[in-house]
């Protein structure tokens, strides 16, 4: 496959200011009518270029220039590419292909979804629905009309205003819709099938009334609600803290069930996995409504930050979904607890987007070169991307970001544009020069920040001097020294926070500052210091990096219960855990575990008084991902072992506790997703699940009670882990039973029923993966289920996944193969677990390159797949 490069970016050489589609739409295929008002670009320098359009899998049935059938040899049809040579300075072309929805496994472009129509167009999939110039610089205005059968289509759906609608022959209708908003093709969408409508308005500031609308299946009717709600939190959210507001007078979203990712921002009519909007009570976790609500949001936001603003090329992916995920989290954050939430999205960055960083596929925020797209809508575009925006967000302070967002959108609306002209919008709102800033989208790899102190007693100075350095990255060495914003407090030896006074300081000193680090080692002094603080570094976790310092367990403690940093109090705790843990591996089982760390958790799990939402991410300990990511040479079992041994000992110690812990955070009355609620929950379910690892009798008993007993599917999804990952075998497979009679029909529910089996070391040995993929309710075909087995098992399940014989990694690799064929991205999704091989110790990393290798050998196998399999052997 070819490899794409930024340098060779260009600007279009024709551009199309309409776009007509018929869509006829039949149960043996679909016919696709194109009308592209089509002219030179007056900015190329093509001149009187070919006009070349992308296709994908289409079937041309006939073209024409200005109404004229073009006769063959005046266009070549490559497949990829239809190329018309000679072309006048502006006309029409119509296009008319023929495509099969029902065969599309690959979920791209137009497709089949329980029977529905929905389309798939980001980041390429327009092209396989007809021949167009698919790439998101050419904006064009879009009316689409779609026919199909009433009676099994009776909703028929596309961007912006429906105009027209009417009756024709054999039982068909038809539904015409324009979308008076130019935007690329990715962002067209359209849905056909049997589905309810649920409705709702809103006004906007100005007063604007908006038509809200939900369309799914009529057994998901009465699941709508919380996405609804949601919806119109994001709106309002918008307008009060970016002053966006939204611009057509209907707002659609549409659920369906087979999905690649979790939702796509189509202009007025987001298309969303069932898995990601729909929630009730009694089948959504509080995770779930959590992520929804989050979801729901994310792709709202698009409306501006991608729609409105979109990227000039997909080398800029970062500029909507950085720009649209830090917005989304500031979301979440004013709607919950804003020190939970960062917790939740450190955690994601340290686990995942470190280990990708560190992995084959790392690349830079702005990727410079890619073979497929699809593989670079990862963790280092939206969850690193997101964090870049954040810290300009620190940088500048609140003011002068919003400052910045209005200039940007001000000055861009309607526009396909760069990373660059975003920073560039921040810098001329504030007067700020970001030039070194923007490295951080050019330089992959994530810097390291080795911290070091001294104290001057005498002169009453500390000094913090930090180095910092970014490690080589495949493509990139030699890196350049980054501009970081390093927030930090100094604690005395009471937990009072101490002066920050830097010498230049004039006044008062505060305590919680922001330093600005640009160099590859500078010294901070502090003065007036009457002893030794201990050092509360990378508060909020202020940029995306790893930081070394050596804290004494002892200054761990402390922190963990003094510092008034809540993000900084959890990650002393997970720092003294994994020290504690790292401790323990490789050594005989009776190795003494620190009794200061059962001390510190004994308090957090008795001590009410404390925010009890934050108690509940501490008593969490590090996963064994996170542990996995912070080696050299990992031997899974080995962490895993000594993870366990930990948590069993803290589970042992701690037992009164936890049974108090349980039955104080036990919900009476009416079940809310409240923050306060969601602690609880998430305090009683976790004190369950450490019962059971130590086989205690009256921790099964309240399980087997709250299981069937609960009225929510938190309590019931915790108390079948809890059971599933106990030693209780009888128990386990009466529960899993059970739930799956109750909820065979539902089939997110049941998702989670099969990854709640292949996450667990119990239940989900290789011989029972292999049975779950037998089951009646897997389907090959259906992303979610998919993920929820051989994703979950690859994934979570890492020491039966890391088994010493390699029996994980040929399954894992016979899997990805079979799949290749159906669906490629998926495929290549899967494979990430393989990647990271060089991170294992050798008799794990040689099973697993033997295993990309056997993908790698495959015949046929996708760009998808190549691209992630070759980088990781290279
Ligand atoms: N912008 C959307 C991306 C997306 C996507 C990309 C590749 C293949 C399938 C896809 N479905 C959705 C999602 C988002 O970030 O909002
Ligand atoms: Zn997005």
């Amino acid at each position: 496959p070819q490899t794409i490069y930024l340098r060779d970016y260009r600007v279009p050489a024709y551009l199309v200011d309409t776009v007509d589609l018929r869509f006829e739409l039949f149960e043996d295929g679909a016919r696709v009518h194109s009308t592209l008002a089509v002219r030179r670009n007056p900015e190329s320098d093509a001149g009187a270029a070919p006009l070349e359009l992308d296709g994908d899998s289409l079937v041309l049935e006939s073209v024409a220039l200005n109404g004229q059938a073009l006769a063959e040899g005046a266009f070549e049809d490559r497949g990829d590419k239809l190329i018309v040579a000679s072309v006048p300075e502006q006309f029409d072309l119509t296009v008319v292909t023929w495509i099969e929805p029902q065969n599309n496994t690959r979920l791209e472009g137009l497709y089949k979804s329980s029977g529905m129509f929905c389309t798939q167009c980001e980041a390429e999939g327009f092209r396989c629905i007809t021949f167009f110039p698919d790439r998101p610089d050419v904006m064009s205005r879009f009316r689409t009309r779609i026919e199909a059968d009433r009676s099994a289509y009776p909703v028929l759906l596309s961007n912006g205003n429906d105009v027209e609608r009417g009756e024709l022959a054999d039982g068909r209708h038809f539904v015409t819709w324009e979308d008076p908003f130019p935007k690329p093709c990715y962002l067209f969408a359209l849905v056909a099938g049997d589905l309810v409508e649920k409705r709702d308005a809103y006004t906007t500031g100005s007063g604007r009334e908006i038509d809200l609308r939900m369309y799914v299946e009529p057994r998901n009717a009465e699941k709508c609600d919380h996405a609804m709600d949601s919806l119109k939190r994001s709106m309002r959210w918008d307008e009060e803290v970016y002053g966006r507001e939204y611009d057509l007078d209907i707002f659609m979203i549409v659920a369906v069930d087979d999905f690649n990712m979790g939702a796509m921002e189509n202009k007025g009519l987001n298309i969303f996995n069932s898995s990601c909007v729909l929630a009730s009570q009694d089948t959504a976790t509080d995770l779930a409504f959590q992520r929804i609500e989050a979801i729901v949001a994310h792709e709202y936001f698009h409306n501006w930050s991608g729609n409105r603003v979109t990227c000039r090329d997909w080398f800029q992916l970062s500029l909507k979904e950085g720009f649209t995920v830090f917005r989304d989290s500031q979301f979440s954050s004013d709607m919950g607890s804003p020190t939970v939430k960062r917790i939740e999205d450190a955690t994601l960055l340290r686990t995942a987007q470190f280990a990708e960083d560190g992995g084959p596929m790392a690349h830079p925020v702005r990727p410079a070169s890619y073979m497929e797209i699809s593989n670079f809508y990862t963790l280092t575009i939206y969850e690193k991307g997101a964090e870049v925006v954040r810290m300009i967000h620190t940088l500048l302070g609140p003011e002068l970001f919003r400052k910045g967002s209005d200039l940007y959108f001000q000055r861009h609306d309607g526009q396909a544009v760069t990373t660059d002209d975003f920073v560039k919008a921040m810098e001329d709102a504030s007067g700020r020069d970001l030039s070194q800033f923007r490295l951080w989208y050019e330089q992959a790899g994530t810097p390291v920040l080795n911290v070091s102190d001294d104290f001057d007693a005498d002169q009453g100075v500390y000094r913090l001097t930090i180095a910092q350095a970014i490690p080589d990255t495949p493509g990139q060495t030699g890196k350049k020294p980054q501009h970081i914003p390093f927030a930090l407090g100094l604690l005395g030896s009471k937990g009072e926070s101490l002066p920050l006074r830097l010498a230049a300081d004039q006044g008062d000193a505060p305590t919680d500052r922001v330093l600005e680090l640009t160099q590859a080692e500078e010294t901070f002094e502090f003065h007036g210091l009457a002893e030794r603080p201990v050092p509360s570094l990378l508060r909020q976790f202020s940029a995306p990096v790893r930081v070394h310092y050596p804290w004494t367990r002892e200054q761990l403690l402390f922190l963990m219960s003094h510092d008034p940093d809540g993000f900084n109090r959890w990650d002393a705790g997970q720092r003294l855990a994994v020290d504690v843990i790292q401790s323990l591996i490789g050594t005989p089982k009776d190795t003494a575990v620190d009794s200061r760390l059962v001390t510190a958790y004994r308090h957090l799990i008795s001590d009410s008084s404390l925010d009890q939402a934050l108690v509940a991410k501490m008593l969490q300990l590090p996963s064994e991902a996170y542990l996995i990511e912070l080696s050299d040479s990992a031997d899974v079992p080995a962490i895993h072992d000594a993870r366990e041994r930990v948590l069993k000992h803290l589970a042992i110690a701690l037992r009164n506790e936890l049974v108090a812990c349980y039955r104080r955070n036990l919900e009476s009355g009416a079940y809310a997703v409240t923050p306060d609620q969601i602690a609880r929950r998430s305090l009683s379910n976790t004190a369950l699940a450490w019962l059971l690892q130590i086989n205690d009798e009256e921790g099964r008993e309240l399980a087997l009670r709250q299981f069937r007993s609960a009225d929510n599917m938190t309590d019931r999804l915790g108390a079948l882990r809890a059971l599933v990952n106990s030693d209780y075998e009888d128990d386990r497979a009466q529960v899993l039973e059970a739930f799956y009679e109750r909820f065979r029909d539902d089939p997110q529910v049941v998702e989670q029923w099969f990854s709640v089996q292949a996450a667990s070391d119990r239940a989900g040995q290789l011989p029972q993966i292999r049975a779950l993929l037998e089951h009646s309710a897997f389907d090959w075909k259906n992303p979610n289920k998919v993920r929820s087995v051989i994703g979950a098992f690859a994934g979570q399940n890492l020491a039966a996944f890391h088994h010493p014989d390699g029996s994980g990694y040929d399954f894992l690799a016979e899997q990805v193969c079979r799949l290749d064929d159906s669906n490629p991205q998926i495929a290549a999704r899967l494979v990430t677990p393989l990647t990271r091989w060089k991170k294992f110790a050798p008799a794990y990393s040689e099973r697993m390159k033997a295993a990309l290798e056997r993908i790698r050998d495959k015949t046929g196998l996708s760009r998808d797949v190549y691209e992630v399999v070759h980088k990781s052997l290279a």
